[in-house]
């Protein structure tokens, strides 16, 4: 029932990522004036949620508390996206200053549930720290967005919340992100598989596909009822050889496709009641 249960679709743009740098794709986001300029476009192009990264004056990835502090009361100043900090950051930003993202005080986190490997590298989540970061989303009223990278990481997401509980607001969301060398294939039938096993408890999915999967991951999620992940933290191409010049091009074709579906894209108030805020 719940995979095959019609609904507007949200629309969430991760405009920046940690993995791209800003030599390799010139048009990625990285300034605070870039990213609100970015998080503007794409809400009016019909997203309800904006997955943010930042980066230093170097266009690196950084957790700086202050930077992301300031990031947050921009994009609340100059749009009503739901603000979702990512906690993941990059491959090689330490536990600690991860945790403390909540202190900058976003509406959503992203909440890996396991390690993986990541391309030749390795994005550590090991289970003491997600229970850790779990229970601080708890204590800060921030709503996690439970990121399933692995058909492992459903099983720990069953795991934690048997443990702990519902998280903030009492909803539970979840985001499937395929196609990462090492972790799940972005085809339709491991997303099939990945939803047929979340917990009862989930009342919203959605799915990324990284690179050339995400097309085919896109359609697959909108056929069987999730929501959709898209921008340049995930593909900076549209098509093979036709780099991305703005996310808004992806959102775009995201909401195109929502509204091909007969689900066209959610608005940021019912963003927010999906998720629980
Ligand atoms: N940059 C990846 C290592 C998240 O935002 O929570 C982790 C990531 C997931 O992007
Ligand atoms: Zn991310």
């Amino acid at each position: 029932m719940r995979a095959m249960t019609p609904a507007d679709t949200l629309l969430t743009v991760a405009p920046t990522g940690a993995e791209s740098t800003r030599e390799a794709v010139p048009t990625l986001p990285t300034t605070l004036a870039e990213i609100v300029e970015t998080a503007v476009r794409c809400e009016a192009a019909g997203a309800g949620m904006v997955h943010v990264h930042i980066r230093d004056d170097e266009h690196r990835p950084t957790l700086d508390l202050g930077r992301l502090t300031d990031t947050v009361a921009a994009l609340r100043e100059a749009t009503t996206l739901v603000v979702q900090l990512s906690t993941g950051g990059s491959v090689h930003d330490p536990l600690g200053d991860r945790l403390r993202v909540l202190d900058a005080g976003p509406d959503s986190c992203s909440l890996t549930l396991g390690t993986v490997n990541f391309g030749d590298d390795v994005f550590m989540n090991p289970w003491p720290f997600v229970c850790e970061l779990y229970q601080r989303t708890q204590a800060a009223g921030v709503v996690p967005e439970f990121e399933l990278f692995d058909l492992g990481h459903v099983a720990a997401l069953h795991r934690l919340l048997d443990r702990f509980g519902l998280p903030f607001g009492g909803r539970v969301h979840c985001d499937l992100v395929m196609g990462v060398p090492g972790g799940m294939p972005g085809t339709a039938a491991a997303l099939v598989a990945a939803v047929q096993a979340l917990p009862a408890a989930i009342t919203s999915w959605s799915a990324t596909g990284i690179g050339r999967t995400a097309l085919p991951v896109a359609l697959a999620a909108l056929s069987y009822g999730g929501h959709l992940r898209v921008g340049m933290e995930d593909t900076v191409t549209l098509a093979r050889g036709v780099p991305v010049e703005h996310n808004v091009q992806l959102v775009e074709r995201a909401a195109a496709l929502a509204a091909l579906a007969q689900r066209p894209t959610m608005s940021t108030g019912s963003a927010r009641a999906l998720l629980g805020l």
